[in-house]
């Protein structure tokens, strides 16, 4: 690492106060633990192989990428939807594998006084994606304040891709393409969520109302782990936004407080590899940690948010992890974090190449978060 980057991760590290000891692993450091110094040696070197190790260890690895019998189409389109606020599209994305076959409904909005294409976000959802349903605006889907700032928006309910309950493997699209018995890094739903977001941006890419090169992905708590692997994966994303993903999301593996790898495996095994399990109570052996993740975002934008009394996600944690992912921005000739000081409660960072804030208030997607999310936006993502 050159002696500039280490002393800007020391300086940052000491500035985030007590952190975990030695042992955190170098996001620069390739598997011989040699510390590369250009975008490309990291590119080559570095990426692909910390990929491989969240792939085998934590998230498991994708058996298909964009399945041959894919299609998408529009079933239903509104260009006056919302009093006349923005088209409507009702997606259909249909697909065949060795044992089966699925289908996953996004909606899309799209506002009707911007200038297409145009940035989108594309949100995991815990619910049927509906714009006049209250349940989507208190599931973090606030359509009409998204249309307003002139972004359009997408999104799909996770459980349609594959089934949120330990007993689901068997009727969403790990079952589809996958073989039982599952091996040890076989992919768990997380990374199967994300799988059906990248089927969702083959389809933005077809669209010429979407700018595909400014397609966000955002989810919250497990959605929000989700739509980091996701992003990891496809680096189609130009934008990632992780709201209060805590544990195995954006905050760190080895020294977080609240949910550790042996709650959140014994509660959600299937949202993972059956590899993870080894690291119950047992952290300090991963290969990598959550930085890492954060850094294979780079150099895309990357927003990372957490709440004041989400103790369970650890926001300093995250804010951490952040610190920690610094140097794999400054490789690429951008800052992280603009501060590597937490900020109070409600200041948002937006200057550097990670966003990040912590609101007031408890685990949720609030509007307020998605404020920031769009601030960000404007700043560096949108024409
Ligand atoms: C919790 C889980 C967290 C978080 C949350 C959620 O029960 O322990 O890791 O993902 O669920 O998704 O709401």
């Amino acid at each position: 690492m050159p002696i500039k980057s280490q002393l800007i991760l020391s300086a940052a590290l000491l500035l985030a106060g007590p952190l975990c000891a030695a042992d955190v692993p170098n996001p620069l450091a390739d598997a011989n633990g040699k510390v590369v110094t250009t975008p490309d040696a990291w590119k080559t070197n570095v990426r692909g192989q910390t990929l491989q190790f969240f792939r085998e260890q934590v998230y498991g690895v994708r058996p298909v990428g964009k399945p041959a019998g894919y299609q998408a189409k529009v079933l239903r389109e509104d260009p006056l939807a919302l009093g006349g606020l923005a088209t409507l599209k009702e997606i259909e994305i249909t697909f065949t594998g060795p044992n089966g076959s699925g289908k996953i409904h996004p909606v899309l909005l799209i506002p009707n006084s911007a200038k297409v294409p145009v940035p989108t976000f594309l949100l995991f959802g815990f619910v049927k994606p509906d714009p006049l349903a209250e349940a989507n605006v208190r599931g973090g889907w606030p359509v009409k304040e998204i249309l307003a700032r002139g972004y359009a928006t997408v999104a799909f309910e996770v459980s349609e891709v594959d089934p949120d309950r330990a007993d689901g493997f068997g009727d969403g699209i790990r079952a589809i393409f996958g073989k039982q018995p599952a091996a040890a890094d076989a992919w768990g739903a997380l990374s199967a969520w994300g799988w059906g977001a990248s089927r969702i941006m083959d389809y933005l890419t077809t669209d010429p109302a979407v700018d595909a090169q400014r397609v966000a992905v955002i989810g919250h708590s497990r959605c929000g782990k989700a739509a980091l692997w996701c992003a990891a994966e496809d680096e189609r994303f130009s934008y990632v936004i992780s709201n209060n993903s805590g544990c195995s999301g954006a905050a760190m593996a080895r020294s977080k407080q609240g949910e550790r790898v042996a709650n959140i495996t014994s509660h959600f095994p299937y949202w993972f590899c059956q590899n993870y399990q080894q690291y119950s109570n047992h952290e300090d052996r991963l290969p990598i940690d959550q930085h890492q993740l954060l850094g294979l975002i780079a150099p895309r934008l990357l927003y990372v948010a957490s709440a004041t009394q989400d103790d369970w996600a650890d926001g300093k944690s995250e804010f951490e992890s952040c610190v920690r992912a610094g140097p794999v921005f400054a490789l690429f000739g951008k800052t992280g974090l603009e501060s590597t000081t937490l900020p109070p409660p409600d200041k948002a960072l937006l200057d550097g190449g990670i966003g990040y804030h912590m609101r007031t208030g408890k685990h949720d997607l609030a509007v307020s978060d998605w404020q920031h999310y769009m601030d960000f936006g404007d700043k560096h993502w949108k024409r």
